[in-house]
């Protein structure tokens, strides 16, 4: 069985310009990129995306954080146990706690610019993936 992972270089590194340094990451894993996409988020499909974390006190400034600049979306698959072996490969939500080698442990210092965003479930792959790459 395969897995699908949505995942999404932030504004802080797309603007870095990280987007060929962590893609490379991904693929060269063995990830294969299905889709893939530069644009600006909807602050619509922002809220949505991040509907979990509507009652959170961070939630506005998420919000405004993900829609600030241009994102690079891609939808990944790989065999069974992937989406959980991507996020290991993201590191920790604070990159302080993320270990060396992670790709915010390489690449970030604060929790709201942590450079990647990628599924945290195959179930959220599923939900996220409909919701940004509608008919993959
Ligand atoms: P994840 O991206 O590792 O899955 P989530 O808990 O789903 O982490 O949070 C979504 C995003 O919200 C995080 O990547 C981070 O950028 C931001 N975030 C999470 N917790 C905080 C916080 O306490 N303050 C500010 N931003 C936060
Ligand atoms: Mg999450």
């Amino acid at each position: 069985m395969s897995e699908r992972s949505f995942v999404m270089v932030k504004p802080d590194g797309v603007a870095r310009g990280l987007s060929g340094e962590i893609i490379s990451r991904i693929e060269r894993r063995g990830f294969t990129i299905l889709a893939m996409r530069k644009t600006v988020m909807e602050r619509s499909a922002a809220e949505e995306h991040y509907g979990e974390h509507r009652e959170r006190p961070f939630f506005g400034e998420l919000v405004e954080f993900i829609t600030s600049g241009p994102v690079v979306m891609l939808a990944v698959e790989g065999s069974e146990g992937a989406v959980k072996a991507l996020r290991d490969m993201m590191g920790t939500t604070n990159p302080l706690d993320s270990a060396p080698g992670t790709i915010r442990g390489d690449y970030a210092l604060e929790v709201g610019e942590n450079v990647i965003h990628g599924s945290d479930s195959p179930e959220s792959g599923v939900r996220e993936l409909a919701l940004h790459f509608p008919g993959l």
